[in-house]
This record gives structure tokens, C-alpha cells and sequence, in this order.
């Protein structure tokens, strides 16, 4: 595998309008989780990535498998759990500004993922193992399952990226979150954080800053997301920012950094410098935002070169 990943995918309500959640009526079902969306956005680049968890023995866990399966990515690993089910959530559309998620994803088959689950020889012959901070904060199982797999692949030379992806509906205890947050990061070869991230990891507020952190914490590459403004990068060869791409409108941003670190993982395994790395990372977090849903949005290969080099708006 190029890269290989874990964590949970739920099944996803996106809300058929916008307004408060108790006057919609109408959601459209989906697929989302944000590791396995990193998963599918390398496989739609042609990258092999293998993805493992738990989903229950439910229609959405099958749903989850078949779409994976459909997309490429290797679920081999993944396992069907007998007594808990698939993880969901819902999406409100409050307003054209603002999203509400609602997770109902406590004791749900993902959260019960463990040491066990854990194939050794699959990690260790994977180029890339992707970790967000999401999965450490499901359950304890879970945490374990993260630090176990974190010294698999620093014993096999496998290469970390890790994605912070807070998500403080999940965190009780922030202080226990910034140290297995920190944990991971010391261990990681490339962190990608968005701003809030950075400042939650290293208390600093400027990207070169939290960079630097970073770095000082054993990274050997970061890329900071920075929304419209594009993404700031630095290893020790390379520093710089990437400026945003333009777009008419943000349909639903939720996704679009795990577009970010699928276009950039996918970059680096190309031998992409940082910089075009981080340049492939912000086309495809643009890609994802124009687009309603988790993982809809992430291009083919095809497609992205289509946006990269032609502008027209009616492909014929
Ligand atoms: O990054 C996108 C994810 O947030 C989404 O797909 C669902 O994994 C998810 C979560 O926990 O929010």
C-alpha cells in the first residue's frame, strides 16, 4: 500500500436546505469519515490505499464497505462488527455561513476498534500511515490502537502524516487530548494542521511559528492550512505560503482538509517538491469545498488536471 489508514466512517445526512435542523425534513444519505475520505481521494489519484475499522452488521455498514470497495481502496483489513452499529451523523445548514454537526457515534462499531484489529505486516509494508486525531479520542481501545500502530511503522521506517482534525464535540478533557495529540505529533514525518490546530498544539498563532514548533517536536515537514488564504509550508529545505485558489462559492467545507492531505500525501509519493506538494493539497481542498458532501468533490486524476490547466466552466 502507499498509504494505509483507519479510523470511522459514518453514514452522513446532508440536509436538503438550509435552515435550523428541527424544520428540515429531507436529507440525502452519504458516506463520510476523515480518514477513509483521505483513502478515497488518493485511490481517485491512483495512489493504493488500504483503510481499516470497524462498522456494524447494519444497512449503513454495508454501505460503507460496497462504496470503499467501489472507489478502489483495499477494506481487506476492515472488519464487520457483530454488536455494535455504524456510527452516523447530521449536518444542519443553519445558515449560509454556518454548520452544525450532530454525531451520534458514542459506542458505535468504529469506537471499538482495538490492539487486536491490527494487521502488523500491513503497516509495516505501507509507505504512509495516515493518522487523525479523531480516532484517539473515540475510546481508550481506540487511543491504544493509534500509539500501537505509531510504533509498528517508526519500527518499519514508515513514514506519519497526521491530521490534528479537532473535533471538540469529541474532547471531554482537553488537556488528555493535547497530550496524545502531542504524542502522535513528536512521532509524525508530516503534520498537517489548520490554524486553530497549530495554536491548540503549540500555543503560537503565526504559521512560521507553529511551524517551527513543530518541526522542534521532530517533524520533518509541515503544512498549515490556512482557509482562503492558502497553505504555508515548511521543511528544512523549503519555507513559503501557496496562495488560496479563487472559487465562486463554498457549497459545504466539510472534507476539504482531508482533500488537502490526500492531493499533498499524494504529491509527496509522486517525489512532488513541499511546495507542489502543498500546491496539489489547496487544488484539491478547492475541488472538495465546491462540492456538497464529505467525499463527492475529491477529483479523478483526470479531473484535476482538467482544473489545474483548463479554466473553462463547461467541460464539452
Ligand atoms: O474531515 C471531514 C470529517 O470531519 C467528516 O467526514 C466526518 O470524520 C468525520 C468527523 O468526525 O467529523
Amino acid at each position: 500500500m502507499d498509504v494505509v489508514t483507519f479510523g470511522e466512517m459514518m453514514a452522513v445526512f446532508n440536509p436538503d436546505r438550509i435552515g435550523p435542523i428541527n424544520s428540515i425534513y429531507t436529507f440525502h444519505k452519504s458516506v463520510g469519515g476523515a480518514e477513509g475520505n483521505v483513502a478515497i481521494g488518493l485511490s481517485r489519484l491512483g495512489n493504493k490505499a488500504g483503510f481499516f475499522s470497524r462498522v456494524g452488521n447494519d444497512p449503513f455498514g454495508k454501505n460503507i464497505i460496497s462504496l470503499l470497495r467501489a472507489e478502489g481502496v483495499d477494506t481487506s483489513r476492515l472488519i464487520t462488527d457483530e454488536d455494535f452499529p455504524t456510527g452516523l451523523y447530521f449536518k444542519e445548514k443553519r445558515n449560509s455561513n454556518l454548520m452544525n454537526i450532530y454525531y451520534y457515534r458514542n459506542n458505535s462499531a468504529a469506537s471499538r476498534m482495538n490492539v487486536d484489529d491490527l494487521d502488523i505486516e500491513y503497516i509495516a509494508n505501507a509507505k504512509w500511515l495516515h493518522i487523525t486525531g479523531i480516532t484517539p479520542l473515540l475510546s481508550e481501545n481506540c487511543r491504544e490502537l493509534v500509539l500501537k500502530s505509531i510504533e509498528i511503522a517508526k519500527e518499519s521506517n514508515v513514514k506519519i502524516s497526521f491530521d490534528p482534525n479537532i473535533r471538540t464535540k469529541l474532547m471531554d478533557d482537553k488537556g488528555y487530548a493535547f497530550d496524545i495529540f502531542t504524542q502522535i505529533a513528536s512521532a509524525s514525518d508530516l503534520i498537517m494542521p489548520g490554524i486553530s490546530e497549530g495554536k491548540f498544539l503549540t500555543g503560537e498563532e503565526e504559521p512560521e511559528k507553529i511551524a517551527n514548533k513543530l518541526l522542534e517536536l521532530g517533524a520533518e515537514k509541515v503544512a498549515i492550512k490556512l482557509g482562503e488564504q492558502g497553505a504555508y509550508f515548511k521543511n528544512t529545505m523549503e519555507e513559503g505560503t501557496v496562495p488560496g485558489i479563487e472559487i465562486r462559492e463554498v457549497i459545504d467545507s466539510v472534507g476539504a482538509g482531508d482533500a488537502f492531505a490526500a492531493g499533498v500525501l499524494s504529491g509527496l509519493l509522486d517525489n512532488f517538491t513541499l511546495k507542489e506538494a502543498v500546491i496539489q493539497g489547496n487544488q484539491l481542498g478547492a475541488l472538495a469545498v465546491m462540492c456538497e458532501g464529505d467525499i463527492e468533490g475529491l477529483p479523478t486524476k483526470q479531473e484535476l488536471e482538467i482544473f489545474k490547466h483548463d479554466k473553462d466552466d463547461v467541460f464539452r
